[in-house]
């Protein structure tokens, strides 16, 4: 039988009462409109226009268009099932420059709320998915402890006129992308390649979530909240070689415990804060940033793409690098099937990691708030989009979710990354990661075969038999 026609009885493993359905997408990634409503730069904008820096020469126009046909989307959601959207809030709507309130962005998303609430469908909203103003940039960014207070001023704007409806708040999407990505390799805006800019934006960073977490219980006090972090299991390539073993924990430090641990444990760990030291970490660290930053959260969003297989380095200073104080370390392939991101499809990866962070993170309910796949999708003669590679992906990346479940932990939603086809960042429109395929020169949806079957999965809440 094919995996599409299964029926309700061959249900095998039902996921627990409430568990959330829902597909994710970004701002910058699908809405387009860059220039409409007062809406000024973000840092993505600037970034784009700078030859080379994103594949084709792609940028935010016209995205998916979701500005304009949001409400199409919401309909095209209802008919996926989804119990749950989770979308971003473009900070240059609601606040152009950086400056005063602007109520054409805000108008936006108080439509696009009350659609999803009219179709059922829980308006899950972040409030920063990497489209800091440019202007803000200018100004030293992420980088400047300013741009924190900033960042709390523009939440209290969002949660004052949407706080009464969003069902749920991620206040940071993946810190560690826009840190040191933005500004340690530069491989994503506003592409600067400064080592101690990148660890002052680490901590600056957590210290806006801290502020936007406390204007967040003020003005929408009863939906809850918390940050998403791209989390990833870290393994030394040789368990009995020392140095393979010390990269690993040092990649561990820099992608997962230097977000982790200032959350949930109120402090930075010791050999994070070593490896930093040459860098000047811990002169941003003022006295009470990390009782603001380790405030109680809801949830922790993660999201999850694959595992990292590290060995030590063979070079020294090999120029830009994210792996700050680990530079020239290896990240070796474990021979597994990849996505058309180049990335190994490693299902049990979730497993681990969900694992760890109850045992070692305990007592934060947890969300899957992106995990999903590239391929490179056609719709076929027939007007089908048969991505059975991501219909796989999805099928076994549930079922270590559900593994985890079984486990004991705490894990009450999935949100597919992504809704929709969308800008893939430097790599621009050619990766495609949604549940529905976008022709980008005529905006046309079409559903994707994975898209259908999440869509049974959703309403018989649990995945067919194997
Ligand atoms: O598209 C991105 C998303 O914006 C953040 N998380 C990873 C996705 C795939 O690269």
């Amino acid at each position: 039988m094919s995996v599409l026609r299964e029926s309700a009885e061959s249900v095998s493993s039902s996921f627990p009462t409430g568990f959330v359905w829902g597909a994710a997408t970004a701002s910058f990634q699908i809405e387009g409109a860059t220039t409409v409503d007062g809406r000024t730069d973000s840092i993505w904008d600037e970034f784009c226009r700078r030859p080379g820096a994103v594949a084709n020469g792609d940028t935010g126009e016209p995205a998916a268009d979701h500005y304009r046909r949001y409400a199409a989307d919401v309909e095209l959601m209802a008919s996926l099932e989804l119990g749950a959207y989770r979308f971003s809030v473009a900070w240059p709507r609601v606040r152009p420059d950086g400056g005063a309130e602007n109520e054409a962005g805000l108008d936006f998303y108080d439509r696009l709320v009350d659609r999803l609430l009219e179709a059922g469908i829980a308006p899950w909203a972040t409030l920063y998915h990497w489209d800091l103003p440019q202007a803000l940039e200018v100004r030293g960014g992420w980088a400047a402890r300013d741009t924190a207070y900033r960042f709390a001023e523009y939440t209290e704007s969002v949660a004052r006129r949407l706080g009464d409806r969003v069902a749920g708040w991620c206040t940071l999407n993946e810190p560690w992308c826009s840190a040191f990505a933005g500004y340690a390799s530069g491989r994503h805006a506003p592409g600067v390649t400064s080592p101690p800019s990148a660890v002052a934006a680490v901590h600056h960073l957590l210290l806006g979530h801290g502020l936007a977490m406390e204007r967040l219980r003020t003005y929408a006090p009863s939906a809850p909240a918390g940050i998403t972090l791209n989390l990833f299991p870290v393994s030394a390539a040789a368990p009995t070689d020392t140095s393979d073993v010390d990269a690993a924990r040092r990649v561990d430090g820099l992608q997962n415990r230097i977000f982790l641990d200032p959350v949930l444990r109120g402090g930075y760990p010791d050999d994070v804060l070593a490896d930093l030291a040459p860098y000047g970490f811990t002169d941003h660290v003022r006295d009470g940033d990390l009782a603001v930053i380790s405030a109680p959260i809801d949830l922790l969003g993660v999201n999850y793409y694959r595992a990292l297989l590290v060995a030590a380095p063979v070079i020294r200073d090999p120029g830009p690098s994210e792996w700050i104080g680990a530079e020239g370390v290896r990240f070796l392939p474990s021979g597994l099937p990849r996505t058309e991101m180049g990335w190994e499809v490693q299902p049990d990866g979730l497993t681990d990691l969900l694992l760890r962070l109850h045992s070692e993170y305990p007592g934060v309910p947890l969300y899957i708030t992106e995990n999903g796949a590239a391929y490179p999708d056609e719709v076929g003669p027939d007007g089908t989009v048969r991505d059975v590679d991501r219909l796989a992906y999805l099928a076994v990346h549930l079922r270590a979710a559900h593994a985890a479940i079984r486990r004991g932990v705490d894990l009450r939603g999935y949100f597919c990354w992504s809704l929709l086809d969308n800008l893939e960042w430097a790599e621009g429109y050619a990766k495609r990661f949604g549940l529905v395929h976008v022709d980008f020169a005529t905006q046309r949806r079409t559903v994707k075969d994975s898209a259908r079957w999440y869509a049974g999965v959703i309403s018989r809440n649990g995945l067919p038999a194997e």
